[in-house]
């Protein structure tokens, strides 16, 4: 079989925004306008067929990014509509990862928003080329320009309009392309073709020097839209002024224009579409467009950008990896006839097709039933069905080539950030960094049934999701899972009761203390009871000590000669273990201690493993009491990106947050402060930092280290605890 698409001819795309800067209402229309749907589905309907999740329609956003691909010009287009929310901010990582451009979407009104800014920097650490889209330009308020300057100035960019609007809020019906030099008009009725109208050679200038070709495009215009012709008209003078500024601006960039435009020469569109089509795969301008997605504007133009000026596989550096057992660095180019090698980047549980696996093929070809090589994981695996998505539905593939995103049934062991190769040709490829959760929450299956499907799914939701953990609390008795974000873990609760059926009662945010000792003890205990036959009858003597901070416990046995029969020494630790699960102060676990059983008696009749197992406990609990037990808190690091406007808000926010800044520092225009913050005082953080900053700082934050609470702290929470906890 030979490829259906030479490869120069594949575009794989991201289209990365701040929340609801209508990235799946542009998607919704490229695959309208690419001929991929019949009907346009809407966000707000509750239709649109890249939010397929229930989660995302109840909701109007997007929750999990989809992949879907299209024709446009003989070209093929996998696009991937990521989430815009910062809870979800894996699915724009891992989509960067794997991506070779991007569309980045920004709201005409707002401009350039914080999450614009967060996933912007995200694209440069990928080094993707991207281009800007302008969107919601029929919105009161909206401003072309002031979003370019943003984008200049908040991005650190360097924006080349390629286009105008023709008319803005009510009247916005069009853009002028200044590359090729033609208006473009939307009819209001998506199935109508748009007019395009070229633009006259010295336009604005000379009326009676209007060529024929441009007189009818005026009429046709008039005739879809009374009063566009004069709209083309009036913006005649503009479109010559940002043509001249686009022209100087590549000839700055680029020798060959330069020297057309020293010579005087008219610039051709196609010299200037080839000259910013380098300026863009360089990493050096973003060509910026606009329209209204909502009102099917500018969207075909869009298309054709992506394919003017968006890298093919081909046009991004090779992909490199390590040999797995010399750890040399290898590179692949993105070709057919190298070696197998693809990541993957997404593992989601299908309810109809089951396991399923996307990956991008980086370089090579695979087929369906073959068989591959992990190389993260050393194993085989076999390669049942080989999909092409369009969001949830999905088309059956024989085989697959460099530079495609494909999904396959079958890979039982592969989970995100492996890499799939050639077994004679071994590689690794750099693994997809995910951020740490932090954020948990207890919950409680409801009856007996639910325990065991709620294990189960939530095993299933963690791999699809590596932000989200979950774990048993043998100490507490609980199942804690962990997330981003409490909207994260809304809606993996959601989908586990929905989806899974799974009835569960589900706490709030919490911090999971612990307990330890300060200074070493010695006590007795003695289990003994005579109820008149058989009695009950297990002495010890034990030692507790603290041990350094992250040691965990250990049990030493130091009975000499038979003052304890050896079959009761492990009951006496079974004992020790099950103190200590539950500490003297409040309950939490005992962590870093040291236990020695020195010394014992025994009864010849009377003693039993269960005497030993109480007796052991009970000088636990009482050795504990007497070794000045303390409090222990998790202790997270946090690193906060703040504009220098609000950086001496941040920092005393900081500080009434019992923080303890580590470092201040310089990155960009962005002032940059480490810290150590006890978890209990990060709940609300996001929220408290958003407003304290107009939502443009933003943070992330990890587990560090665990550490006394402070005695004043200490006693409120103690005060509390004891309040309700029954002795
Ligand atoms: N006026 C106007 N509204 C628009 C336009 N494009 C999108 N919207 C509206 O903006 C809202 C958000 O659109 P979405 O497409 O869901 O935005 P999104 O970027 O996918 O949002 P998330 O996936 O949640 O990050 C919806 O109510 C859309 O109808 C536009 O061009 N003009
Ligand atoms: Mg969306």
């Amino acid at each position: 079989m030979t490829r259906p698409v030479l490869i120069e001819k594949v575009r794989n795309i991201g289209i990365i925004a701040h929340i609801d800067a209508g990235k799946t209402t542009v998607t919704e229309r490229i695959l309208f306008y690419s001929g991929r749907t019949y009907k346009i589905g809407e966000v707000d309907e509750g239709t649109a067929v890249m939010d397929w999740m229930a989660q995302e329609r109840e909701r109007g956003i997007t929750i999990t990014a989809a992949a879907t691909t299209c024709e446009w010009s003989e070209h093929m287009i996998n696009i991937v509509d990521t989430p815009g929310h910062v809870d979800f901010t894996v699915e724009v990582e891992r989509s960067l990862r794997v991506l070779d451009g991007g569309i980045v979407l920004f709201d005409a009104v707002a401009g350039v928003q914080s999450q614009s800014e967060t996933v912007w920097h995200q694209a440069d650490r990928y080094h993707i080329p991207r281009i800007s889209f302008v969107n919601k330009m029929d919105r009161v308020g909206a401003d072309f320009w002031r979003t370019v300057g943003m984008i200049r100035d908040r991005l650190v960019a360097r924006p080349l309009p390629i286009q105008i609007p023709l008319g803005v809020e009510e009247k916005h019906l069009g853009v002028i392309d200044l590359v090729k030099e033609v208006a473009w008009l939307f009819p209001a009725d998506k199935d109508e073709e748009p007019v395009e109208v070229p633009l006259p050679e010295r336009y604005g200038e000379d009326r009676d020097g209007w060529p024929e070709e441009f007189m009818a495009g005026l009429l046709k215009a008039d005739a879809v839209t009374p009063g566009a012709g004069e709209l083309i008209i009036s913006s005649l003078g503009e479109a010559r002024i940002r043509r001249e500024e686009l022209v100087e601006a590549v000839a700055e960039l680029d020798d060959q224009v330069l020297i057309s435009y020293l010579e005087g020469r008219h610039i051709s569109d196609a010299e200037l579409r080839k000259a910013v089509r380098r300026a863009t795969l360089a990493n050096v301008v973003t060509p910026v467009l606009c329209g209204s997605a909502m009102r099917n504007r500018g969207i075909q133009p869009l298309l054709d950008a992506v394919i003017d000026y968006l890298p093919a596989p081909v046009d991004v550096p090779p992909i490199k990896g390590v040999h797995p057992k010399t750890g040399e660095t290898i590179q692949r180019q993105a070709a057919d006839d190298e070696p197998f090698a693809a990541l993957a980047f997404k593992i989601v549980a299908d309810p109809y097709v089951g396991r399923l696996a996307y990956f991008r093929v980086y370089s090579g070809k695979v087929s369906q039933g073959s068989l591959v090589y992990n190389s993260t994981h050393d194993g085989r695996e076999r390669i049942g069905r080989l999909l092409r998505m369009h969001a949830q539905r999905r088309e059956d593939i024989q085989e697959t080539y460099a530079g495609t995103v494909v999904a396959a049934v079958g890979l039982k062991k592969t989970v995100t950030g492996d890499t799939l190769c050639d077994k004679s040709h071994p590689i690794v490829l750099e693994a997809i960094k995910f951020p740490e959760p932090v954020i948990s929450i207890a919950i409680e299956p409801r009856t007996k049934d639910d325990q065991d499907r709620m294990s189960e799914t939530l095993g299933r939701l963690s791999e699809e999701d590596p932000t989200f953990r979950t774990r048993y609390d043998s100490e507490t008795g609980q199942t804690i899972i962990s997330g981003m974000g409490e909207l994260h873990l809304e809606i993996i609760v959601d989908r586990m009761m929905k989806e899974y059926r799974v009835e569960a009662n589900v706490g709030k945010p919490e911090v999971a203390y612990k307990e330890a000792i300060t200074r070493p003890a010695k006590v007795e205990g003695r289990f003994i009871r005579q109820t008149g036959g058989h009695g009950q009858y297990g002495v010890v003597e034990l030692e507790v000590a603290p041990r350094e901070r992250g040691a965990g416990f250990q049990f030493v046995d130091k009975i000499i000669g038979a003052a304890i029969p050896r079959e009761f020494i492990s009951p006496v630790e079974q004992g020790v273990k099950e103190a200590l699960e539950t500490g003297v102060l409040a309950n939490y676990p005992v962590v870093d201690v040291e236990v020695t059983l020195v010394d014992g008696s025994y009864h010849p009749v009377d003693s039993s493993e269960l005497a030993f197992r109480m007796a052991g406990s009970m000088a636990v609990r009482q050795a504990l009491s007497r070794a000045k037990p303390i409090l222990l808190e998790p202790i997270m690091e946090i690193e906060v990106a703040t504009p220098e406007q609000f950086f001496g808000d941040v920092l005393g926010d900081v500080n009434a947050r019992r923080g303890h800044v580590t470092m201040v520092d310089q990155r960009g225009h962005m002032r940059l402060i480490r810290a150590l913050v006890p978890l209990a005082e990060t709940f609300g953080y996001a929220t408290g930092l958003r407003s304290l900053t107009q939502g443009r700082a933003t943070y992330t934050m990890e587990f560090d280290h665990y550490e006394e609470v402070p005695s004043s702290v200490a006693e409120v929470l103690l005060g509390r605890v004891r309040g309700y906890v029954r002795r």
